[in-house]
């Protein structure tokens, strides 16, 4: 089987997630840069999940735009396409970014959010649990009640602090929710009052950037957010990478036959 019979059988349909993601825009320049007679068709993180999870259950050829981390790539064997082209960058870092007013109105908040790093595995164990249909808060919980002394790392000589409120932004991606969730239970065993809100790539950035929120820790860098970073980049501060090696493009099931995004050009 080549690649064009692949290509009709899969309608000339790339599965997206939302529209306004790093991963989405990248994945537009994709189909520029190697001319692909392809659409691309826009969902969320979990229906693009399962609509995988479908095509791999009758073994049918799907593309879908990907990044690593995501516990569909523990769960399911797929592979990232090559991309000589360049379209999705290099692996890069995932950063967190603060309010530059928060290191002075909430130093205790501000500390332990410039400690907070961990990696891939640590992150999958939580994304693991949301997989399995816990809810964030206790998934958060968890791991953190699981993992004393990394936790202990990040609040070493930290004060508490006494009912202070604290605002996240993050994205409804399995690898955000996970992260905030850790972050947000830190918080709360800080003593702060913590309110996480979801909201898309750019809105929260931009709360980030305007007070309305104190921070994020969904800074990927500096490919995937280089719009929003190149935006709000001087309205706030980067505490530098939380997580390293991430990675984002489109990924295929290894039995379909194929290495690169090159293939799917006709
Ligand atoms: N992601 C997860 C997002 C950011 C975090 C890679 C899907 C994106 O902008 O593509």
């Amino acid at each position: 089987e080549d690649a064009t019979n692949y290509n009709e059988e899969m309608d000339y349909n790339i599965v997206g997630i939302d529209a306004g993601t790093g991963v989405m825009a990248s994945t537009e320049d994709a189909i520029e840069d190697y001319d692909l007679d392809f659409n691309l068709q826009s969902s969320s993180d979990s229906a693009m999940a399962q609509e995988l999870e479908t095509a791999i259950e009758d073994e049918e050829p799907i593309v879908v735009t990907a990044w690593t981390p995501h516990w569909k790539f523990n769960i399911h064997d797929i592979k990232f396409l090559d991309d000589p082209e360049g379209s999705f960058g290099e692996t890069e870092d995932i950063h967190t970014i603060v309010h530059p007013d928060l290191e002075e109105e909430h130093p205790e908040a501000f500390e332990m959010l410039d400690n907070f790093y961990w990696d891939e595995d640590d992150m999958g164990e939580v994304m693991g649990l949301l997989a399995e249909d816990v809810e964030p808060e206790e998934a958060g919980r968890t791991w953190v009640d699981d993992n004393e002394d990394m936790v202990a790392e990040w609040t070493e000589g930290v004060d508490e602090v006494d009912g202070e409120n604290i605002e996240l932004s993050s994205g409804a991606w399995e690898s955000e929710l996970s992260s905030t969730a850790v972050v947000q239970t830190m918080l709360e065993d800080m003593g702060y009052n913590v309110n996480v809100s979801t909201m898309e790539l750019s809105i929260m950035w931009a709360a980030v950037a305007e007070g309305e929120a104190h921070a994020h820790v969904a800074g990927w860098l500096p490919h995937t957010a280089a719009a929003q970073n190149e935006e709000y980049g001087d309205d706030v501060v980067d505490l530098g990478p939380n997580l390293e090696n991430a990675r984002i493009g489109l990924a295929v099931p290894e039995y379909m036959d194929i290495d690169s995004i090159e293939d799917l050009q006709e």
